[in-house]
Formats: C-alpha cells, sequence, structure tokens
C-alpha cells in the first residue's frame, strides 16, 4: 500500500497543551507522524510519496471561508498584540450567547473555537494546509484506480467543524478527502472513525446529508472529550436521518466488544452502497494510550485492519490519533499491513 506524507507536519510543532488547568508539552507532536513513518519503511509497507497541491478550493468546499482566512492570519494577529503565548481563547460563545465574530484577536479565537486545549501556534496553518493535501492526494490515488492508501495526515483532522477548531484538530482531512471523491464524480462514500474520540467535527459537517454516510465508535462523550456530541441518538437530519450511525462505548471496553461494534458499523457501511470508505484511522483505542480509556492490544488492529479489508471496498487510511508515541507505528501499521493480509 502506497502511504502519502508531507514532511511540513513538523511545522505543527506547538509548545502548549491546556491539560488539568497546566500547560503542559502537547501530546499531540511531531514525533507521533515520525514513528509511524518509520514503521512504514521498516515494514515495507509500499512506496512513500509527496501530496500533490490541489489548493484552497477543496478546503473550501467543507470549510467557512472566514474560519479558513481565520487559520491563515491569526498567528500573524496575535503576535502583533505583543501576546508572548500561544494563541487560545479565554471566552467561548455558548447558550443564548450572539453568534457574530468579534474583531478583536481574543475573541476571533473563542468564536472559532471548539475546545481549547489546542494552541494556535507559527506553522500550525502551513501543516494543517498540507495534511488536508495528504488526505486529497490519497482520495485521488483511490479515483485513479489504487484500491487503497495511507494519507499519513498530522494534524489529525476529525474535530474539525466546517467553522471551528480543537481537539488538536485545524481542517477536517477526512471531509475533504470525501468531499473531493464527489466532486470528481463519486455518488455515495462511507467514513468509518475508529479513533477513540467521536469524530465530532466529521460528524456536523455531513449531518443533513446522504451522500456521505457517517459511522463512529468512540468513547462514551458522557465520559470523555468531546463531549457534546457522539451519542447513540443523534442520526443525521432531513434528508441526512439514518445517514449517521454513532456507538459510544464505556471505560474498559476490550477488542471482543469493540469488535462487535465493529461488525455493526461495517453492515451499515454495506448496506449504504458507497464506491469508497474513508477510515479515519486513530489508534488512542490502545490499552496504554495516555489520553483514552479502551483496552485494544497490539494484535487487535491487525484484526481490525482484516475485517475492513473484507468489506472489499476501495479503502483510504486517514491518519488521526493515538498518543503512546512508542507504540503508535507499530498499531497504525497493523491495521495497514491487517488489511493487505486479505487483499494481497
Ligand atoms: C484528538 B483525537 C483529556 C482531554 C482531551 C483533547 C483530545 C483530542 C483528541 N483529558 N483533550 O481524536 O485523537
Ligand atoms: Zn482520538
Amino acid at each position: 500500500m502506497e502511504t502519502i506524507f508531507s514532511e511540513q507536519h513538523r511545522l505543527r510543532d506547538a509548545n502548549t497543551e491546556f491539560f488539568g488547568g497546566e500547560l503542559i508539552a502537547p501530546h499531540e507532536k511531531p514525533s507521533r507522524a515520525e514513528y509511524v513513518l518509520d514503521r512504514v519503511k521498516n515494514r515495507r509497507l509500499g512506496k512513500i510519496s509527496a501530496p500533490q497541491d490541489f489548493g484552497l478550493a477543496p478546503i473550501h468546499a467543507i470549510h467557512d471561508a472566514g474560519f479558513v482566512r481565520f487559520l491563515q492570519t491569526i498567528w500573524e494577529e496575535w503576535t502583533a498584540e505583543g501576546f508572548k503565548g500561544e494563541a487560545m481563547p479565554t471566552a467561548l460563545p455558548v447558550r443564548r450567547m450572539a453568534q457574530t465574530c468579534p474583531n478583536f484577536v481574543e475573541g476571533k479565537l473563542g468564536f472559532y473555537a471548539n475546545s481549547v486545549e489546542t494552541s494556535l501556534t507559527q506553522g500550525t496553518w502551513q501543516a494543517a494546509y498540507a495534511s488536508a493535501q495528504v488526505a486529497l492526494t490519497g482520495a485521488s490515488r483511490l479515483q485513479t484506480g489504487s484500491s487503497a492508501v495511507f494519507s499519513l495526515c498530522r494534524p489529525p483532522g476529525h474535530h474539525a467543524f466546517s467553522d471551528s477548531y480543537g481537539g488538536f484538530c485545524f481542517l477536517n482531512n477526512a471531509a475533504i478527502a470525501a468531499q473531493s471523491m464527489l466532486d470528481n464524480g463519486a455518488k455515495r462514500v462511507a467514513i468509518l472513525d475508529v479513533d477513540f474520540h467521536h469524530g465530532n467535527g466529521t460528524q456536523d459537517i455531513f449531518y443533513d446529508r446522504n451522500d456521505v454516510l457517517f459511522v463512529s465508535l468512540h468513547g462514551d462523550p458522557m465520559e470523555t472529550f468531546p463531549y457534546f456530541l457522539g451519542h447513540a441518538d443523534e442520526t443525521g437530519i432531513g434528508v441526512g436521518e439514518d445517514y449517521n450511525l454513532n456507538i459510544p462505548m464505556p471505560a474498559g471496553t476490550p477488542f471482543e466488544i469493540w469488535r462487535e461494534a465493529l461488525q455493526i458499523g461495517l453492515e451499515k457501511v454495506r448496506n449504504f452502497g458507497a464506491e469508497a470508505l474513508i477510515i479515519s484511522l486513530g489508534v488512542d483505542t490502545f490499552e496504554n494510550d495516555p489520553i483514552s480509556f479502551f483496552k485494544l492490544m497490539s494484535d487487535d488492529f491487525l484484526t481490525m485492519g482484516e475485517d475492513i479489508a473484507k468489506m472489499g471496498m476501495p479503502t483510504q487510511f486517514v491518519m488521526e490519533g493515538g498518543y503512546d508515541v512508542e507504540e503508535i507505528g507499530v498499531n497504525a501499521v497493523n491495521v495497514l499491513e491487517g488489511f493487505e493480509q486479505i487483499t494481497g
């Protein structure tokens, strides 16, 4: 399987993540992608290619123009004010507050944030842009005859909404890839999100649509991030009704149970009849992940890949989370090797 990878991911290298009332060294750091890339090389998974540049148009097909401009300009605006730290909001528009974007930079941050652990920094936009191009290049590969591709995206994307960032995500790579496939002739695309966290951004982007099915297996949002979306009763709206499936699971969920949820999700995908399957591939379901509570073991990721391969669909793997950096490479590439054990 071919891997698409951009060195530009290193431009996302924040000093801070707001965690437990402290500013700590971020969980989402450059070494994550390097561990995965090293494992791809060591296992000789296949060739590694730089992304093509598809420009801003396919990003604007998913994201609000004001939000994109905000990401492009925020660091300059923030430093122009003389602030010493990384950019983060203080006030957020919640219940009954006016939804107008303020002029002052700190207000803009609150307007465009959906969570506040994620600092904006120099280089974040450039890395997020490159990550989206990695996803777009993978999508293009599927539409020019590849049966499977690995988009080694970093930073991740599934917590990015059309008009908000958060949860270490800025641009929704999987959504951008899905939309580009539709805009290049696909009729239906399915996104299966196996990251430990609910793909709240992806769900919201496609919630009222029936051309993209979204299925997510994740920690129960009553107990974990992103908290406010991902419940089982969120099934879609309007023509999108029944085109969204959430399977939240409790702390301690082992692979045996998780795999039953996977089968339900895959059955939903099968009945949908999509031309392509995008996997939002987070491996933070791993038992030793520092910020998650499922109990998958490294070998389980092989089985996960096998189960996905049995769908027999053109498949794009888009990297999302996974924070036990020592094992993230093994676990992510295990999914890909399991997939190839079935497809050859
Ligand atoms: C991004 B991805 C833990 C707080 C969690 C944000 C997690 C973002 C995960 N106490 N903070 O889905 O892996
Ligand atoms: Zn995650």
